[in-house]
């Protein structure tokens, strides 16, 4: 009796350990595969698509749960990875007509007034594109066509803002920006500012829509010059300056009525300021200009060469301290904002 009540304790202790090795074994493997999860996100491969690498922070939540590490917050998402999205270098094709339906058909993620943001990760830069407009209606679809998937693939919080200028005064390419700025700022936090003819499309969306520590020339190579900088002072075409370097130089000047010149004049301002010019690479850089005539009412400006002489002195009480204009008409569809403003005449 004795023996046998032994050897049904012996039995039993037996699967007891057999019990909690199984129950060992599965744990270590469980463990294993979430770990497994977490180093697949840090390292995960730059074309991992969206939905995968949500399932992977919340793996990331439950490991940090169980070990109630104090240094991970649940809430806390990640910043993006700015290189995660890329494809390089791009075909711009822009002979093919674009409608805006179809721009609103490839960007349903797009929010009013031409917004979006990333949607699982904290974006680089608040960015405020500003577009000077008036009747290039062909160009701002193509320019939409093109940029807005690539401002989302580099996965900025931006918003697109037309600065159309009302009537038919003289243009006026470089105050309706400094409009631009000041009515981007009143919508949105923004950090960045890029200032961009309607008419430059990117052939790279490794050129960043962004800041940096310095003001940044993103238009440096296209066609019409060469493929090379006309002159290197040259800052036309699409360039960034951040909010700091922006008020720095009291923004950009008013007095430019008509075509050219106003550009080097921003750069006089950069260079009296202390600041040099940041660049992509001349291959990153390439830019295609959609070919155009010279519109009506913006004749070059014979007044350019003494205003650029005359930089230093003028930047000081023009530019954004003397900025003044009347808003015509607000208005926001799905891709851009539009601000109709009247801005006087020379
Ligand atoms: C060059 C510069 C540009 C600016 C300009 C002189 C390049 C690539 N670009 O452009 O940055 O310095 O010379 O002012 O070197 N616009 C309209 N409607 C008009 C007139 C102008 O929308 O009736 C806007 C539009 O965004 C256009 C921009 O102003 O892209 C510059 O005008 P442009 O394209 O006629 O001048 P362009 O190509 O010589
Ligand atoms: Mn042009």
């Amino acid at each position: 009796m004795k023996s046998s009540i032994l050897t049904c304790i012996s039995k039993a202790s037996v699967i007891v350990v057999l019990l909690c090795t199984i129950n060992f074994v599965l744990a270590v493997m469980y463990y294993m595969s979430q770990s497994e999860g977490k180093a697949t996100f840090l390292s995960s491969p730059l074309s991992r698509a969206r939905g995968e690498v949500v399932t992977a922070i919340s793996n990331i939540t439950l490991i940090e749960n169980a070990s109630e590490s104090p240094e991970v917050r649940n809430d806390e998402v990640p910043t993006c990875l700015e290189t995660a999205l890329l494809v390089g270098p791009l075909q711009v094709n822009v002979s093919n007509p674009v409608t805006l339906e179809m721009v609103q058909k490839e960007n349903p993620e797009l929010q009013e007034g031409g917004r979006w943001k990333p949607s699982d990760c904290v974006a680089l830069q608040k960015v405020a594109i500003i577009i000077p407009f008036r009747h290039r209606d062909e160009h701002l679809k193509l320019w939409l066509y093109y940029l807005h998937p690539i401002l989302q693939r580099q996965q900025l919080d931006y918003g697109v803002y037309v600065i159309n200028q009302n009537g038919e005064t003289r243009f006026n390419r470089a105050k309706l920006l400094n409009v631009g700025f000041a009515e981007a700022l009143k919508e949105y936090d923004y950090e960045c500012f890029i200032f961009s003819d309607v008419d430059i499309i990117p052939m790279d969306d490794r050129n960043f829509y962004k800041c940096y520590s310095q003001p940044r020339h993103i238009a440096v190579s296209m066609a019409k010059w060469g493929f090379r900088l006309p002159y290197y002072q040259y800052f036309g075409g699409v360039s960034a300056l951040s909010k700091e370097q922006y008020m720095k130089i009291n923004g950009l000047p008013n007095n430019y009525w008509g075509w050219g010149g106003e550009d080097d004049d921003v750069y006089n301002r950069l260079k009296s300021k202390g600041m040099s010019l940041s660049r992509p690479n001349g291959l990153i850089g390439r830019c295609r200009m959609i070919r155009h005539n010279r519109d009506s009412h913006n004749e070059p400006n014979p007044q350019r060469f003494h205003n650029i002489a005359h930089t230093r002195k003028s930047m000081e009480s023009d530019g954004i301290n003397s900025l003044k204009y009347q808003v015509v008409r607000f208005e926001k569809n799905q891709l851009f904002t539009k601000i109709t403003v009247d801005i006087g005449r020379p």
